[in-house]
C-alpha cells in the first residue's frame, strides 16, 4: 500500500550545493545543467546559484567557489541542503588526495549522527572526454569511496563530460533519487508515516534503477556507473 503523500505533487525545489576542487569544472557544470549548453566561466570568487528543471523536478543549485580559502564556506552551504554535488577533474591524479580530504571533511560533518541527518552526495567525475582521465573504478579507489563512505553514506560516482553534458542526465536522475529516499526514510523514521509493512524503509535501489531506466534523456552516459544507496530494514 503506497503512502497517502505518494500521489501529492511535489512542491518546491530541490537545493543541491555544488562543491569541489577548484578548476574541476563546477561553473561548467551549472551552466550545463541550467542552459544545456557550454558557457566560457571565470574563476568563481564566491558563489553562483541558478534555478532550473530536469524532467519536471525544479532545482536551486549553489556553486560554491573551490579555491582553498574559499573552501571553509562550503560547510554554509551543505549544512541545510538536500543533497551535495561533488565535482572533479578525472585528470589531476595528484590532486586525488586533496578532493578526497575535502570530500571526507564535509561528510564528516553531514554524516548520519549530525543533525540533519545524512545527505546524499552526487561525485560528478569530469573532463572525461580528455584521454588522461582517470577512470570510474580507478576514481572509486583514490578517493576511497567504498571504504571511507562503505554503506554509511548514500552516493553514487557518475563519469561526465561537462563540455558536451554526457552523464549529466544520469547523475542528476540519481540524486532525484538518492533525495527522494532520505525524504522518505525521513518521514518513515519521524513516526508521521510508516510504511504498512512495519518495514522503516525499502532499500532505493530499485526505485533508483526504475528512475535512471524510464527516464527521457537527451544526454547519454557511456561509461557504467556504481552507486551506493542507503537501505535500511
Ligand atoms: P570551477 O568552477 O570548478 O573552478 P570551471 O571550474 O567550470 O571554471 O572550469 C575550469 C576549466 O575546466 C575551464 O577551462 C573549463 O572549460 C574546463 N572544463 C570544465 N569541464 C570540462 C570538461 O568536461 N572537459 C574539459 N576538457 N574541460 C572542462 P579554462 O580553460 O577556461 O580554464
Ligand atoms: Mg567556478
Amino acid at each position: 500500500m503506497s503512502n497517502l503523500t505518494d500521489h501529492v505533487p511535489k512542491m518546491g525545489a530541490f537545493h543541491c550545493a555544488m562543491i569541489g576542487l577548484d578548476s574541476s569544472g563546477k561553473t561548467t557544470v551549472l551552466y550545463r545543467l541550467k542552459y544545456n549548453q557550454y558557457m566560457n566561466t571565470t574563476p568563481t570568487i564566491g558563489f553562483n546559484c541558478e534555478k532550473f528543471r530536469i524532467n519536471g523536478t525544479a532545482y536551486t543549485v549553489w556553486d560554491v567557489g573551490g579555491q582553498d580559502k574559499l573552501r571553509p564556506l562550503w560547510r554554509s552551504y551543505t549544512r541545510c541542503t538536500d543533497g551535495i554535488i561533488f565535482v572533479i577533474d578525472s585528470t589531476k591524479e595528484d590532486r586525488m588526495e586533496e578532493a578526497k580530504l575535502e570530500l571526507l571533511k564535509i561528510c564528516k560533518s553531514n554524516g548520519p549522527s549530525s543533525k540533519n541527518g545524512q545527505i546524499p552526495i552526487l561525485v560528478l567525475a569530469n573532463k572525461q572526454d580528455l584521454p588522461s582521465a582517470l577512470d570510474e573504478c580507478k576514481i572509486t579507489e583514490v578517493l576511497g569511496l567504498k571504504k571511507e563512505f562503505g554503506d554509511r553514506f548514500q552516493w553514487h560516482l557518475q563519469p561526465i563530460c561537462a563540455i558536451t553534458g554526457e552523464g549529466l542526465d544520469e547523475g542528476m536522475e540519481m540524486m532525484h533519487a538518492m533525495i527522494d529516499q532520505r525524504r522518505k526514510l525521513k518521514k518513515s523514521t519521524s513516526g508521521f508515516l510508516k510504511p504498512s509493512d512495519g518495514k522503516l524503509f525499502q532499500t532505493g535501489t530499485e526505485s533508483s534503477k526504475n528512475n535512471s531506466a524510464s527516464a527521457k534523456t537527451s544526454r547519454k552516459v557511456q561509461r557504467s556507473h556504481s552507486h551506493h544507496v542507503l537501505s535500511r530494514s
